[in-house]
C-alpha cells in the first residue's frame, strides 16, 4: 500500500566538488529533532526492528548503500527499498518495521523526534495489533 510510504526529499547542494545535504529540525523533517543514531556493519541475512513505536516519529535515510524496510500499519504492509542519500522515508508512530537486506556498505541514518525510551516500543506483533485497534 503506497500510502504507507512517505518520502522526504532533500535539497541536494551539489557542485563540482560533490554533494552536501542539510537536514534542519522541523524544516527538512516534519518534527523537532531530539536524537540521531545510525545502523551500520549489519551482517548478511540479518533482519532488525520487529517493533513499532507508540509516539516516536522518525526519518530513515540510507546515506550509504541500501536496505529494505517492511512497514505494516496493522492493516496493510509494504516493503520500501532505501538506496539514496537524497531522500528518506518518514515513519509516523504506530508502524511495525522490519529492516533487512542490508548491503555491506549500508549506513542507515535515523533521525528521531524523541530521546530513547524503551517504554515507547511495542515489541510484540499481537500487542501492536490490539494497540492500533484500541487507538482507532
Ligand atoms: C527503530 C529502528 C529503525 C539505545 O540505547 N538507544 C537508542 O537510541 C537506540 C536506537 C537503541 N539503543 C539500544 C537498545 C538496544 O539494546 O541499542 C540496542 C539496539 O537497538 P534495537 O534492538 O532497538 O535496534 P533496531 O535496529 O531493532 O531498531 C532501531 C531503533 O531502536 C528503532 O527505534 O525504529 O532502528
Amino acid at each position: 500500500n503506497r500510502d504507507l510510504i512517505k518520502w522526504v526529499n532533500f535539497d541536494v547542494k551539489g557542485d563540482e566538488r560533490g554533494s552536501l545535504n542539510v537536514i534542519e529540525s522541523s524544516k527538512d523533517v516534519p518534527f523537532q529533532i531530539e536524537r540521531i543514531y545510525y545502523i551500520y556493519g549489519t551482517r548478511t541475512g540479518v533482519t532488525r526492528g520487529y517493533h513499532a513505536h507508540k509516539d516516536l516519529k522518525q526519518v530513515l535515510i540510507a546515506i550509504s548503500g541500501s536496505c529494505n524496510i517492511k512497514l505494516d500499519d496493522g492493516e496493510y504492509s509494504t516493503v520500501v527499498h532505501l538506496s539514496s542519500p537524497e531522500r528518506g522515508i518518514y515513519l509516523d508512530s504506530l508502524l511495525w518495521r522490519e529492516m533487512s537486506d542490508f548491503s555491506s556498505d549500508c549506513v542507515l541514518l535515523c533521525i528521531a523526534s524523541s530521546y530513547y525510551d524503551e517504554d515507547d516500543y511495542i515489541r510484540d506483533y499481537a500487542e501492536f495489533k490490539s494497540y492500533v485497534l484500541k487507538r482507532g
